[in-house]
Parts: structure tokens; sequence; C-alpha cells
């Protein structure tokens, strides 16, 4: 199904605030910004190899990502793996039982596709699987 972890997703209060550990004391490329309107969200990318750090700061109140860090405070909020065919993988996934979010995919970053797992089906773990733009 997938080769590669495209992105681990990090909720945080503010990109600003965040940013230099990973840029300026981890010394990791950054790769810029962009708002994703779909998902509520304005995210920082990292590079990390072939994968990302995405650090995602909400854009208003009703974000998921402000009612992730309303209950948990900051830290991991999902890991994205790759897949060529994101249709497939739905209808693969559906066959199979697993509870999704998404039946079909969103817009997400990157001009990418993207579906949300729900954590409740995957050991607790939000899993988003993504297709690159
Ligand atoms: N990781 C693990 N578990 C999570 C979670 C997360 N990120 N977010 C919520 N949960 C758990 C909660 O702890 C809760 O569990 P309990 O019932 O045991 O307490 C359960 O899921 C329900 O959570 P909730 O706080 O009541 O929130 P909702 O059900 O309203 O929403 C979810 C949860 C996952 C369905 C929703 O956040 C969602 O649809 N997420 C997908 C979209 C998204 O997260 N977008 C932001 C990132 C976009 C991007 O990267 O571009």
């Amino acid at each position: 199904m997938t080769k590669l972890i495209n992105h681990i997703g990090i909720a945080v209060k503010s990109l600003e605030t965040a940013l230099p550990f990973y840029r300026d004391v981890l010394g990791m490329p950054f790769e810029g910004t962009e708002e994703v309107a779909e998902q509520k969200v304005r995210v920082a990318f990292i590079g990390v190899g072939e994968s990302r750090i995405e650090l995602l700061e909400p854009t208003s109140p009703d974000s998921p990502v402000a009612k992730f860090l309303e209950k948990n405070g900051e830290g991991v909020h999902h890991i994205a793996y790759q897949v060529d065919d994101i249709v497939e993988t739905l209808s693969r996934l559906k066959a199979s039982g697993v509870r999704l979010i998404d039946e079909s995919p969103r817009h997400g970053a990157h001009h990418s596709l993207i579906a949300f797992l729900h954590p409740k089906a995957t050991g607790g773990v939000l899993t988003e699987i993504c297709q690159p733009g």
C-alpha cells in the first residue's frame, strides 16, 4: 500500500513559536508555509529526507486542530502514509470495514489528495493517507 511516511503532523499553537526549534536548533530544512483552507490550518513544512514534519496551527476555533490543542495541548496529531492511488486505497479500506472519516479524498497541502481514518479504528493514531499532487 505505501512505501513512505509522507509526513507527521504536529499540532502547535503558533508556527512562529514552534518553528525556530526545528529550523534553528535542530537545523532542519524549512520548506515554507501554506494555508489549507479546507482543513482550517496553516502548515509549516520541515524536510526530513523524502518525508516531512508538518507543524499545524489552527486558523479557526472550529478547526480540528484547535479542538485537539484544547483537549491535549501541543503534540503529535497524525501520521500520513503516501499511496499511489487514494481512491483505490479508500475503497479497499472501506471494503475491509475500516472506519473512515473521509469516504472520498479532500484537498491537502501541495495540491495533494488526502483522507483520514478514524483513530478509534487505528489503535488511537489519527491516520491519513495521502496522494501527492
Ligand atoms: N489522535 C488520536 N486520537 C484523537 C485525535 C488525534 N489527533 N483527535 C481526536 N482523537 C480521539 C479523541 O481523544 C477522542 O477519544 P475519546 O472518545 O477516547 O476521548 C475521539 O478521538 C473523539 O475525539 P473528539 O475530541 O471528540 O473530536 P471529534 O470526534 O469531534 O473529532 C476527529 C476527532 C479525529 C474525527 C477529527 O479531528 C477529524 O475529523 N480529523 C481529521 C481532519 C483533521 O484532523 N484535519 C487537521 C489536519 C489537516 C492537515 O494535515 O492538512
